[in-house]
């Protein structure tokens, strides 16, 4: 079990503004590309979420009584810019973002914001989203807003989980557009993700050094390790195909500042067995390069690894978005399958917990990335089907501490070896909805029960408080 936390460790928990604000209708915001999808869709609504757009102040205080020196918010694109690339912004959003940091200095609770998580405006999407470069230039004017009007943000990063983007919206299917294997989107929207990226970085390290705006920027991705089934040659070459086109795109994009040619022809084949092209623009390689060292931290979300083997089939996939253990299946033509390794246990939603794999992604991002910049654990934990709060307003998560318990202890493990890793935030603060599951796939430290947004104390945001106690010791 972990023991200690290492003095100055930044112990935070997450959010995101879609999936925690609520308020999708209020003071003149825009749609993003999830509102009337959701609608459509008819399984749950984003309103009221966790209602933190009302309700921040009382969980930013539950963090600061429990411990936690950090926490992760996004801002609403549409909440500022409701079409996304308005020529104004809109005051009551910004002045409400004013407000959420100067509670976060308040309660000491340092905020680290995502300009983008998820939530892009409707009217961009309607246009194609991260495939449509217009989305790029809104993206940056956007970014330069916040960055000179939020001053008191010190801990930026620029957009979320790139991977998990593109990944759902055009391979697996699960996000709007809803596209089940269209290759050529799928790798374009991660370049065309990695240039907005490396353009908002440059922007921000370029401002600083006329405005002094004094802070740090990074990105936040999720990596999912894959191992090779057995030992065969053909599930190794399906793992590394696989690591290239979720992880190793990414990263070679954002810390090499080009794509190495090891990963540039693992991608090639799986393009060509999918007839899938990618287009790179003259100008966006110089963009990447010069971003690459200028990064001041990396966001790492981890959850699960992959086990892969070799496939020769058409593409398919159903994606357990009910918590129905079993029901999941993913065989991606020109990369491999998924397969279950008996032994490694799964969550109701199929993920494998798996926490020596969060060890063996970082020692190997820091092994080949020689500019990869200090890591902070941005994502990481637990989705279960909690029961209800006791007699005592508690609610019994064990699971969950277990769960933490052994990523930290890798963590742990990782940074004693020399991976330089300065925070963990556990993903989630409260209860939130999940983009593709609902309500009923819990993550928080605190209990919602969200027909009366009264908030519980899980066992877990107990645990969390002992831990940081135990750093204020060390
Ligand atoms: C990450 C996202 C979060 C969050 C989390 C849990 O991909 O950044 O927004 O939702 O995963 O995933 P899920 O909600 O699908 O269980």
């Amino acid at each position: 079990r972990v023991q200690q936390l290492p003095k100055g460790f930044v112990w935070g928990a997450a959010t995101a503004a879609y999936q925690t604000e609520g308020s999708t209708k209020v003071a003149g915001k825009g749609k993003t590309m999830w509102d009337d999808y959701l609608v459509a869709q008819g399984r749950f609504l984003p309103d009221p979420a966790s209602d933190f757009y009302n309700r921040y102040e009382e969980d930013i205080r539950l963090s600061a009584e429990h411990g936690l020196n950090a926490i992760r918010v996004s801002i609403a694109w549409t909440r500022i810019f409701p079409n996304g690339d308005d020529a104004e912004p809109l005051a009551e959003g910004v002045k409400h973002y004013h407000e959420l940091f100067a509670c976060c200095k308040k309660y000491g609770v340092e905020p680290y914001v995502s300009l983008h998580h998820f939530d892009s405006p409707a009217a961009l999407f309607n246009q194609g989203d991260w495939l449509n470069r217009k989305t790029v230039d809104a993206y940056v004017r956007y970014a330069e807003f916040c960055f000179r009007e939020f001053r008191e943000v010190k801990n930026w990063f620029t957009i979320n989980e790139l991977i998990s983007l593109s990944h759902s919206q055009y391979i697996q299917g699960n996000f709007p557009p809803n596209h089940h294997f269209d290759v050529t989107s799928g790798i374009q929207s991660q370049h065309n993700e990695l240039v907005a990226h490396a353009r908002a970085v440059n922007l921000y390290k370029d401002l600083d050094e006329t405005e002094h705006l004094g802070g740090r920027i990074g990105m936040v991705n999720v990596l999912t390790p894959a191992y090779p089934a057995t030992d065969s040659p053909a599930d190794q070459h399906a793992a590394d195909l696989y690591n290239a086109f979720y992880t190793d795109f990414i990263m070679d994009g954002a810390f090499l500042g080009h794509y190495s040619a090891r990963t540039l022809s693992l991608i090639n084949e799986i393009l060509r067995a999918n007839n899938a092209t990618l287009t790179v623009e003259d100008s966006d390689m110089e963009e990447l390069a010069k971003a690459a060292p200028r990064n001041d931290m990396f966001g790492l979300n981890y959850y699960q690894s992959a086990f892969i083997a070799a496939y020769d089939g058409e593409s398919t996939n159903s994606f357990n978005g009910t918590g129905d253990k079993g029901t999941s299946c993913f065989k991606f033509k020109g990369v491999g399958q998924q397969v279950d390794m008996p032994g490694i246990p799964t969550t109701d939603w199929d993920w494998l917990i798996y926490p020596q794999g969060l060890y063996d992604t970082l020692k190997h991002i820091s092994a080949t990335y020689p500019n990869l910049p200090v890591i902070y654990i941005t994502e990481n934990g637990l989705g279960h089907k909690d029961p209800e709060p006791d007699a005592n307003g508690i609610v019994a998560d064990p699971e969950r501490i277990d769960f933490v318990d052994q990523h930290m202890e890798k963590v742990l493990q990782a940074r004693a070896e020399g991976v330089d890793v300065q925070g963990y935030f556990i993903w989630s603060l409260q209860d939130q909805f999940s983009w593709a599951n609902g309500y009923n796939k819990r993550y928080g430290l605190f209990y919602i029960d969200f027909d009366t947004q009264k908030r519980y104390i899980k066992q877990s945001a107990l645990w969390y408080k002992e831990l940081a106690d135990t750093m204020a010791d060390a």
